[in-house]
């Protein structure tokens, strides 16, 4: 991975690690890059332009590489937006934010969550529950949804709006009625694979840029899963909206996903640090 600055460059770093290509760097490496006034300044980006904390570089910006990465958009479906069966609040601002997006890569694939009537994960599918209880199944717990995402329905289609030029492979997901499928990879059990996984590798992608809904459920999962399988994964946040369901330890699923994710590597950038 080239790292490749972008205007002006100001830089603090105390061993600092580029979080692109994951080098530490000392000062005066960093120094005598920054010295050298060509158009294209080589440099590494320390610390994440995201948080903008100590050692960041302002105006550096993530490249993407159109050969090898790869955006996954994930649940755009009317479901998961107001007016859907389980709508994610402002779930609808991910559509023109993922097109703008889009602009930047070669590559997509898109998920579709795609359940069957009274598939096991409704709550209207286990008497005397209510959506957002949880409960033990054969493969571990299960949080219950409202009855969404039915095969065939007008909500569980892509949105309309969605620009799919560049989405070359659609993964369904939570098709088997006993299993649910958060994840891009596997169903909720960990083990049954939906097939992703060789098709990115028999094509050559090396990194995951995520975006869509929900950042606390099947992005997480998705980024979660993708790491354990050797990518290197960024979720691109201003382009997702999370549920946050609420834990009652004054903590949401969304704050639970963010450390799950930070803890593994996953980056977790906005949109306006990336460029092609
Ligand atoms: C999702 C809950 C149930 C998601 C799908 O797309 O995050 N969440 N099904
Ligand atoms: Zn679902």
């Amino acid at each position: 991975m080239n790292c490749r600055i972008l205007g002006v460059a100001f830089a603090e770093p105390i061993g600092a690690r580029c979080w692109q290509c994951t080098k530490t760097l000392s000062r005066r490496a960093v120094r005598a890059d920054l010295s050298r006034k060509a158009g294209e300044v080589k440099l590494h980006l320390l610390g994440d332009p995201y948080y903008g904390g100590r050692g960041t570089l302002w105006g550096a910006k993530a490249v993407i590489d159109r050969a090898t990465d790869i955006l996954g958009l994930v649940d755009v479906q009317p479901t998961f937006m107001p007016g859907g069966e389980l709508a994610v609040a402002d779930g609808d601002a991910v559509v023109p934010a993922i097109n703008r997006l889009l602009r930047l890569f070669d590559h997509a694939f898109a998920t579709q969550d795609w359940h069957p009537a009274g598939h096991s994960s409704f709550a209207s599918a286990h008497p005397g529950r209510k959506p957002y209880d949880t409960i033990e199944m054969s493969y571990g717990r299960q949080v219950l949804w409202p009855d969404h995402a039915l095969q065939g329905s007008d909500n569980a289609a892509l949105h309309p709006a969605l620009d799919m030029t560049k989405v070359e492979v659609i993964v369904r997901k939570g098709f088997d009625p006993a299993i649910d499928s958060y994840s891009t990879f596997f169903e909720n059990d960990h083990r049954t694979a939906t097939g992703l996984d060789g098709w990115l590798r028999q094509r050559g992608f090396r990194r995951v840029f995520l975006a869509g809904l929900a950042t606390d459920f099947c992005v997480a999962w998705s980024a979660e899963d993708a790491v354990r399988l050797g990518y290197e994964v960024t979720v691109i946040e201003d382009a997702c909206r999370g549920i946050g369901i609420d834990l009652g330890n004054g903590r949401t699923t969304l704050d639970e996903a963010r450390d799950r994710l930070s803890g593994l590597g996953v980056r977790m950038v906005k949109s306006e640090t990336l460029t092609a």
